[in-house]
C-alpha cells in the first residue's frame, strides 16, 4: 500500500455539505492499490463505557484518474457532527488512516480521527436552483445582430461586410437581440451570458468607461429592461459582465488622475507606482490588466472604490432584474471584495448566479462565500484534445475529467459553467479542422455531462474563426449560410437534456473502465432507480461497444433515435459508425 499516495483533507472537495443535512466524504488512494476502503464514522460526543461509539460504512470508488483512485461515502449525521477515520485493505495489509496519520489498528483516541465539527447551514455551498437546468448561450453584442442602425457607432461597417479586426465596429445591439428571440426559443436555450455591455471604447466594451452607463451602440436603458422582460417571459435568465480588475483608459477617474496625478482625489484609486503616469512606457508605470495600457487595474481595497464596484453590482440587479453576475478576470481581484460582493447582490436577489472567469483550480473562490461557480476551461481543454485535435486518447480524456470532477464538490460541478469555447479562444468548429462530425460528438457529450452547458453564439450554425479577433465574427442571419446539420443536432440534445433530468444535473456520473474499448468514452449518469448510458465512438470508423452491465428483463432504448433493443439478449451490442454515439436509457 503506497501511504504517500493517500490523501484526505476535511472540508473543501474532500468533505463536504451536499445539503443542508448530507455529507460527502471523499479520500485519496494510489490508483489500483486499494480493494476497499471503508469510512468508521460517528458522532464526537457518542459515548459509552468510556469509548467512543462509531459506525462502518463501505465507500464506493468513483474514478481514477493517471494516479489515483477516489472513493467516496455520502451520510447524513443525525446530530450533524461528524468525526471520521478510513481503514483501508488492499489485500494483504489493513491500515487505519486518521487525521494524525497511520496505524495498524483503528486507533481508540477520537482525537486521532478527521472532524467535521458542525454542519451549518448557513455555511454550506447554495446555488440558485435554476441553474442545473439552465442551457446558456453566450453573445458577444457588436455581432450578434444589427437591430436599429441608427445607434450604429461611427464608420461601422455593412454587416458582416468584412473579417472582424481588433478594431472594426458592426453596430450590433441589444435590439437585435430582441428580435432574435424566437430564435433562441427554438434552439431551447435558456440563460444569455452577454460580454461587457456598458459604456465602453473598444468593440469588446471591456475597457469601461461608465459602470452606470449601456454603452449607446447597444441602446438605451429602455432596451435593456425591455430585453430582459422578454427574455424572463420566454423562459431565459440574463447574465452580465462585470469588469471589475480594470477600468478602460477613458474612465474619468483614470482621467483625472493622468491629468492631476498625485493631486487627484482618485489617486489611490489604481494603482500608481509612480507619478506621473507613463502610459507609453512597456510596461507602463501603473498596474494594468496584463501589460494592457489602457486597462488600469482598480485598487479594490480603497473603500470608496469598493463602495462604487458593489454600487454596480446592486444597481444592474436591482433595477434591471438580471440574473447573474459573470466576473471577469476574477482571480487577480481580491476575496475580501468578492466576499462582500456576494452579500450585497445576494440580498438583493438570493437567487442569483454569480460566474467567476477563472481558467485555473478555483476551490478558494467556491467555498460558498464567494462565486456560485467558474467557467470551466479545464473541461474545454480536454474536450478540445480529445474530440477536436485527438492529441489525448479516450483512457487519458476520462482519468483527465476524473481529475476535473474530484476538483470540486458535487453540488459545484452541477452549476459549473461548461464551455467548449468563448470569445477568448478559436471557435470550435476550426479547432475540429471543420470536421463536423467531431463538432457533434462534443456537443452530444458537452449537453449530457454534469454542468451547465453554453454555446457560444454562432457555433450552433458552423461559425468558423481563429483566436480573438477571428472567434467574433457578425452572425450571418441568411438562412443559406446556417448549417442545419450542427442546429438540428444541438437543438435535440437540447430538448433531451430538458425531458430527461438524467442527462442534466439529476444522479451520479461515473466513466466506464477505458479498457473495455479503446476507442470510446462511456459514462453513466444513474440514480439508482434509472440509469442513461452515453457512448461515444472516438474512431473514424465504425465500431461495436458490448455493455458490460447485466440487463437482463430491462428495456432499454436510444433516446437519440427510440431505437429498442432486445431485452432477453444474453450481452446487448451496441454498433455505432464512424464518431457515432448512443444515448441508453434503461
Ligand atoms: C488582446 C488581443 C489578444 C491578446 C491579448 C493579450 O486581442 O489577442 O492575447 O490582448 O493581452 C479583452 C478583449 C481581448 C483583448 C484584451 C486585452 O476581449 O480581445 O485581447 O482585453 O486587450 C487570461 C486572463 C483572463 C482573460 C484572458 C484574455 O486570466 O481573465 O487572459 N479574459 C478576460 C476576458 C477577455 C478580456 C479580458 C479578460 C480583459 O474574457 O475577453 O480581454 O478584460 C491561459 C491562462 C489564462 C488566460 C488564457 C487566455 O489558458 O490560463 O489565465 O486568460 O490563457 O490568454
Ligand atoms: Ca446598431
Amino acid at each position: 500500500m503506497l501511504l504517500e499516495a493517500i490523501y484526505h483533507r476535511p472540508k473543501d472537495n474532500y468533505a463536504y455539505a451536499c445539503t443542508n443535512e448530507e455529507l460527502h466524504i471523499r479520500l485519496r488512494t494510489k490508483k489500483n492499490d486499494i480493494k476497499t476502503a471503508t469510512l468508521l464514522h460517528g458522532d464526537p460526543y457518542h459515548w459509552e463505557n468510556e469509548g467512543w461509539i462509531y459506525d462502518k460504512m463501505a465507500m464506493t470508488m468513483t474514478g481514477s484518474d493517471h494516479l489515483f483512485d477516489y472513493w467516496f461515502a455520502s451520510l447524513t449525521p443525525p446530530f450533524r457532527r461528524l468525526r471520521y477515520g478510513f481503514v483501508l485493505n488492499d489485500g494483504e495489509e489493513e491500515i487505519f488512516y486518521g487525521e494524525k496519520g497511520f496505524s495498524e489498528n483503528p486507533s481508540s483516541d477520537i482525537g486521532d480521527y478527521f472532524c467535521f465539527p458542525f454542519l451549518n447551514p448557513i455555511d454550506v455551498f447554495q446555488a440558485p436552483s435554476w441553474v442545473k437546468n439552465t442551457v446558456w448561450y453566450q453573445i458577444f453584442p457588436e455581432r450578434f445582430a444589427n437591430g436599429d442602425r441608427n445607434n450604429d457607432p461611427k464608420g461601422a461597417l455593412e454587416w458582416n461586410s468584412a473579417e472582424p479586426s481588433t478594431t472594426n465596429f458592426f453596430g450590433g445591439d441589444l435590439e437585435g437581440v430582441i428580435e432574435n428571440i424566437p430564435y433562441l426559443k427554438e434552439l431551447g436555450i435558456s440563460g444569455i451570458y452577454f460580454t461587457p455591455i456598458f459604456k465602453a471604447h473598444s468593440n469588446h466594451k471591456y475597457d469601461t468607461i461608465d459602470y452606470f452607463e449601456l454603452d449607446p451602440q447597444f441602446g438605451t436603458k429602455d432596451t435593456l429592461k425591455e430585453l430582459v422582460g422578454k427574455c424572463h417571459e420566454n423562459g431565459i435568465k440574463v447574465m452580465l459582465d462585470a469588469v471589475f480588475n480594470h477600468s478602460g483608459f477613458h474612465f474619468p477617474h483614470f482621467q483625472d488622475v493622468i491629468e492631476k496625478g498625485e493631486e487627484s482625489p482618485y489617486s489611490d484609486w489604481f494603482h500608481i507606482r509612480e507619478f506621473p503616469i507613463n502610459t507609453e512606457s512597456s510596461p507602463p508605470n501603473y498596474d494594468t490588466f496584463a501589460f494592457e495600457a489602457y486597462m488600469p487595474k482598480l485598487n479594490t481595497e480603497n473603500r470608496e472604490v469598493r463602495e462604487y464596484l458593489l454600487e454596480v453590482g446592486r444597481y444592474w440587479v436591482k433595477e434591471f432584474d438580471i440574473d447573474g453576475w459573470r466576473l471577469d478576470v476574477a482571480n487577480e481581484v481580491d476575496h475580501q471584495f468578492w466576499r462582500d460582493f456576494r452579500k450585497e447582490v445576494k440580498l438583493i436577489k438570493p437567487e442569483l448566479y454569480i460566474l467567476g472567469e477563472i481558467w485555473h483550480d478555483s476551490m478558494p473562490w467556491l467555498r460558498g462565500d464567494q462565486f456560485d461557480a467558474v467557467m470551466n476551461y479545464p473541461f474545454t481543454a480536454n474536450i478540445i484534445n480529445l474530440f477536436a485535435k485527438q492529441s489525448i486518447s479516450p483512457a487519458q480524456f476520462a482519468e483527465n475529467l476524473t481529475s476535473v470532477i474530484h476538483m470540486y464538490p458535487k453540488n459545484i460541478n452541477e452549476v459549473n459553467f461548461n464551455l467548449v469555447g468563448s470569445h477568448d479562444t478559436p471557435r470550435i468548429l476550426t479547432e475540429c479542422g471543420d470536421d463536423i462530425r467531431r463538432l457533434k460528438q462534443i456537443y452530444s457529450f458537452m449537453l449530457s455531462f454534469t454542468g451547465t452547458p453554453c454555446i457560444y453564439y454562432g457555433d450552433e450554425i458552423g461559425l468558423t474563426g481563429e483566436q480573438d479577433p477571428g472567434c467574433r465574427k457578425c452572425f450571418p442571419w441568411e438562412k443559406e449560410k446556417h448549417n442545419e446539420e450542427i442546429f438540428n443536432h444541438v437543438q435535440k440534445h437540447i430538448e433531451l437534456r430538458r425531458s430527461h433530468p438524467l442527462l442534466a444535473n439529476e444522479g451520479n456520473l461515473s466513466f466506464l473502465p477505458a479498457d473495455l474499448h479503446e476507442g470510446c468514452i462511456a459514462f453513466t449518469k444513474s440514480n439508482g432507480e434509472d440509469t442513461i448510458f452515453i457512448l461515444l465512438n472516438c474512431l473514424e470508423e465504425a465500431t461495436t461497444y458490448s455493455l458490460p452491465f447485466d440487463l437482463k428483463g430491462k428495456k432499454i432504448v436510444n433516446l437519440w433515435n427510440n431505437e429498442e433493443f432486445a431485452a432477453e439478449a444474453e450481452t446487448i451490442e451496441v454498433e455505432l459508425e464512424e464518431y457515432g454515439f448512443a444515448i441508453l436509457h434503461f
